[in-house]
């Protein structure tokens, strides 16, 4: 159960094995290179970038606008205060791949799930939010054109291949009564 601590302030890029690890001040990269077991990863603060790895990892981002990445497992992402983004971009699995969002900020000024195109097909253009046809709240699709399906009351997030198709995987939980909106969402490549 080692542990590695940034030796204060800015710049620090840790690929090591650690399965824990601290960025304390400044803006870190936390990207552990082996793929043998979960990690634990805290940015403190400073823009840190956080990157899990295919285990189950918790993700700490800290003060300031973190980039989260929890990759595959069952993740846990903290973004901590200011504007922080979470990454989705692995295959979706129902049981070995939803990541908690566990202190998500909804609408302008907080901060942004990012989708990868590739996976979630037919969400929207590469660098466009996600548009409102294509959201939609409840426990079930009404549209042929909604992607991403969130139930509030529940917390959970799923993407639907085909909208009212009755298709859909659950790929992130929040907090049951997190508000979520489409501008919450944005497409990447
Ligand atoms: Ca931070
Ligand atoms: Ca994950
Ligand atoms: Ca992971």
């Amino acid at each position: 159960m080692a542990t590695w601590v940034a030796p204060n302030n800015n710049g620090w890029i840790n690929y090591g094995s650690q399965q824990y690890q601290y960025g304390l001040n400044g803006d870190d990269v936390l990207a552990p290179e082996s793929n043998s077991q979960s990690y634990i990863l805290y940015g403190g603060s400073g823009d840190d970038e956080l990157y899990g790895q295919s285990y189950d990892d918790d993700l700490y981002g800290g003060n300031n606008a973190d980039y989260l990445v929890g990759d595959k497992g069952n993740d846990a992402l903290y973004g901590g205060l200011g504007q922080d983004t979470f990454v989705f971009d692995t295959k979706l699995n129902k049981n070995t791949n939803v990541d908690y969002l566990g202190d998500f900020q909804s609408g302008s000024g907080g901060d942004v799930i990012e989708l990868s195109k590739s996976i979630f097909k037919g969400a929207g253009g590469k660098n466009t939010f996600l548009k409102s046809s294509a959201f939609e709240e409840g426990s079930s699709a009404t549209s042929s054109k909604t992607r991403i399906l969130y139930n509030d009351n529940k917390g959970n997030l799923y993407f639907t291949k085909d909208g009212d198709g009755g298709n859909k995987v659950l790929f992130a939980t929040l907090n049951p009564g997190t508000q979520l909106d489409n501008d919450d969402f944005y497409i990447i490549s």
